[in-house]
């Protein structure tokens, strides 16, 4: 965990805490005697609000210096006499103090001891034990430089390549690392760039100048193949560029590098150089696939993501080879599992050709057990048994099909990002992970309680998963900063690993640093064929109108809508997620059926899941799509209220975010919590004005009051009354929709394209693998303790864990 700049000293907290010092003392009796073991920030101020009702003398405690702990307190324990704080002025930030209720003494302790009191509430006698497992990743760091400003969290690729900047300059034996890594150059058993002719940054530099020099005489557009044997002569290889212009650029890069190395040009020349042809993307759970997958259980907008990926990611790949001068076509394999009960999908497929690429495929690998191949889905907290075969098999499988080793591998979700440290460390292959969501956050103090949800969720095995592949990567990809490093209130997915605890099992005194230069921003895009303006008429797909309409207002009820819409002319306030308890369609439709205002301004509509719970075989979704039927009948919404089962169809489903903005109405995304939020950013594509949740990725998606608004989840009368009072507004306005809409279409265009993102991913793929190999001992250091890890305690966690074993025996084999 980063320290910060330390406490006031301890007698100065001493000398605030007397200013309010009866106020102080009765609130940390009151702290002591609720109860409560663990209390946050709201439970602290509850509590004060119960012993000082005056308000003003509630401010003048919370104006003092105490009040000044307790404002940016995240977390106390409250182990009598004391109570222990956690406090976070700033994202990355924290410092922890205990205080003594009876005399309010403050003492500043290290996030060890915290970790201790909190063991404290649940496990005594492990908290207190001088030989409980300690974790400490960052023991492993003394060598890498770490960002220090919040505001820098997040922009890996600019610190490192200042860093590698100064790190290359000063004389030609600093540089000489560059030139080793160039000769060792090679893609696909083909040397690139230099060969050993050029082994010196001597010999290198004045082959540039010679080079550079001839290039002058040709005109920009000579093929490369034209000047290639006299290049070769002096000791160069291809990968420099198709044509003399090409090539001069990328020389003339490399000598500026050569002389005086500065950021700029340190992430130009390595953009222009050919070290990425063959990637492997993990994504191992979930039904992945092309059709008739989206709104099954763990199947959303990994797969949506991951399939715009692929194709962006492809595009650009092509791109960068034909402007190196290369003739290899790069090849993208999307590694999943394959499903023998695929449920009408084509995950029971080895390969599929991946639409809209040229050379990219899924490929499947089934799960492997005891008893021969699983058959049945299989939820991803349940999925830890079955990766270690799953891994082995996909390895020797990825290594024929590409018939040698990928240059990249990126790892999505805890499972893949598992699998994909197993393989890269294995091989020794640049590694990207990408959480898309990391659980822990999601449920309220999950590393303290793991014991409690771990039959449920095996929480013990994710947070480890999830730890082990943040330290084992070189990068990590993230769609947001509040991803990283959360918000001014609120910690972040990835701080939330910094420290924490598993008592009885091990304490993790430096899990992952947010301040850790390997964390880098790149948002997703909405596939924007699909995902276009509502007014561009010509565009629209109005093949799909017809259904769509019909979908939205028959009167029908089936097993594919429930309610209907009485009055067709209201606008239609939509969603669609999968049916999970944090994805709040169920929160959405309760505010609706209280709001009577709303319910008169608009319709609702909401696309997921399906109605039977029988149905289902996730046990989140079953609860769900039960209190969802609650709702409806309590709140008697048929009439004004439709819900549709889920659609996997995503031409289709851009027609209908389309069609409800024909109706002039609103996307609204209600989720508890929301790590990104595709459909925010495809509801917006389609000039949808959009309400989402201000917990997570949409905070900063949207600008609130500008190119759509916020809505806060734990406050359905104040979110149902926001969306109320915008077509209030529209009501009297006739441009007030317009407004929205537009600007949420320029907020899009600004920041969130798939083009950006695929630019900044591969750039990324060729700074962290050349950082590897300056940090070579040091990643090997890790790497030891991490398999040491990972064999002696996180495979005892996965034996915890059920295997399963297919109820319907396998059909008989082929005569
Ligand atoms: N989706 C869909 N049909 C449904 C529900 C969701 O096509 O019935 C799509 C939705 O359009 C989006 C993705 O699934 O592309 C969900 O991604 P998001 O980031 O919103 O949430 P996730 O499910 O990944 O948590
Ligand atoms: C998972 C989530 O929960 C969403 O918030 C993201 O948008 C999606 O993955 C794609 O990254």
């Amino acid at each position: 965990m980063a320290s910060a700049p330390s406490l006031k000293r301890t007698e100065s907290l001493t000398d605030a805490l007397r200013q309010s010092r009866l106020h102080m003392k009765r609130c940390f009796a009151q702290y002591m005697e609720n109860g409560k073991r663990v209390m946050k920030l709201h439970n602290l101020m509850d509590e004060m609000e119960k012993v000082i009702d005056d308000k003003s003398e509630r401010d003048q405690v919370l104006s003092s210096d105490l009040g000044f702990i307790l404002c940016y307190t995240q977390e106390a324990i409250i182990i009598p006499p004391h109570v222990v704080f956690a406090i976070r002025r700033n994202p990355g930030y924290w410092e922890f103090a205990k205080v003594r209720s009876n005399d309010l003494a403050v003492e500043t302790i290290d996030v060890t001891e915290y970790l201790k009191y909190k063991e404290m509430v649940y496990e005594e006698d492990w908290a207190k034990d001088e030989n409980a497992l300690e974790l400490d990743f960052g023991a492993f760091d003394f060598s890498i430089p770490h960002m220090t400003l919040s505001s820098s969290i997040g922009n890996g690729v600019s610190f490192i390549s200042t860093f590698l900047s100064s790190k290359l300059s000063g004389g030609n034996d600093n540089a000489q690392p560059l030139v080793d890594f160039l000769v060792n150059l090679n893609l696909q058993g083909e040397d690139l760039m230099i060969n050993n002719t050029l082994n010196t940054t001597s010999k290198l530099q004045s082959a540039l100048i010679i080079a550079e020099a001839s290039l002058l005489t040709l005109s920009g557009d000579t093929p490369y193949q034209k000047f290639e044997m006299r290049f070769k002569e002096w000791g160069f290889e291809k990968g420099w560029g198709g044509t003399a212009e090409q090539v001069k650029e990328t020389m003339r890069t490399l000598s500026e590098v050569l002389q005086a190395p500065d950021p700029s040009h340190v992430v130009k020349f390595f953009s222009r150089i050919p070290m990425i042809l063959n990637i492997v993307i993990f994504s191992p759970h979930g039904y992945f696939g092309q059709s008739d997958v989206l709104g099954l259980p763990d199947t959303g907008g990994q797969v949506v993501y991951i399939l715009d990926q692929v194709k962006a990611l492809e595009e650009e790949l092509l791109l960068r080879s034909e402007r190196q001068g290369i003739s290899m076509k790069p090849q993208i394999l999307v590694v999943t599992r394959l499903i023998p009960d695929a449920r009408g999908t084509k995950c029971d497929q080895e390969v599929e050709p991946i639409h809209g690429t040229k050379h990219s495929k899924i490929l499947r690998v089934p799960f492997r057990t005891d008893k021969g191949v699983l058959r049945r889905w299989v939820s991803r907290f349940d999925i830890y048994p079955y990766l270690e075969n799953f891994v082995q098999d996909a390895t020797n499988k990825i290594l024929d099909h590409m018939e040698g080793k990928p240059d990249l591998i990126i790892g999505n979700y805890t499972d893949g990002n598992l699998v994909a440290s197993l393989m890269a460390s294995k091989l020794g292959i640049t590694q990207g992970t990408i959480a898309h969501a990391l659980e822990k956050t999601k449920y309220e103090d999950s590393d303290l309680k793991w014991k409690e949800l771990d039959p449920k969720y095996h929480f013990s095995c994710q947070f480890m998963a999830d730890t082990i592949a943040m330290n084992t990567t070189d990068f990590i990809i993230t769609s947001t900063y509040q991803e990283i490093a959360g918000s001014k209130d609120r910690p972040g997915q990835y701080e939330s690993h910094a420290a924490f605890t598993l008592p009885g099992l091990c304490r993790v005194v430096s899990g992952i640093s947010v301040f850790d230069p390997k964390f880098n921003i790149a948002a997703p895009g909405a596939d924007q064929s699909v995902y276009f303006p509502y007014h561009e008429k010509e565009r629209r797909l109005t093949q799909f109108q017809p259904a769509i309409l019909e979908m939205l207002y028959n009167n029908i009820e089936n097993e594919e809508h429930i309610g209907h819409l009485a009055d067709k002319k209201k606008p239609i306030i939509f969603s669609m997620a999968r049916v999970d308890v944090v994805k709040n369609l169920t929160g959405l439709t309760e505010w609706y059926g209280k709001n009577p205002r709303l319910r008169d301004l608009v319709n609702l509509v909401i696309v997921g899941g399906f109605f039977d719970p029988n149905k289902s075989n996730d046990r989140e979704e079953m609860a769900e799509i039960k209190k969802m039927r609650a709702i409806i009948d309590k709140y008697q919404l048929k009439g004004q209220f439709r819900w549709i089962a889920a659609q996997t169809d995503r031409q289709r489903n851009g027609e209908l975010y389309r069609c409800i903005a024909d109706t002039r109405g609103a996307f609204v995304q209600p989720a508890l919590y929301e790590a990104f939020g595709l459909t925010v950013i495809e509801a917006m594509n389609c000039g949808l004005p959009t309400f989402a949740t201000n917990q997570g990725g949409p905070a900063e998606i949207i600008v609130d009051g500008l190119s759509g608004f916020h809505i806060d989840p734990n406050n359905g009368d104040e979110s149902s009354n926001k969306i109320a009072e915008f077509f209030e507004k529209c009501r009297h306005d006739g441009e007030y929709w317009n407004k929205y809409s537009t600007e949420g279409l320029k907020r899009i265009h600004e920041c969130y394209t798939w083009k950006i993102y695929a630019k900044k991913a591969l750039n990324m793929g060729n700074i962290y693998g050349f950082w590897r190999q300056l940090n070579k001992e040091q990643k090997t250091a890790k790497q030891r303790y991490i398999q040491m890890l990972y064999n002696l305690q996180f495979r005892n966690s996965v034996k915890t864990v059920p295997v399963r074993v297919d109820d319907v025996p396998p059909p008989p084999p082929p005569p």
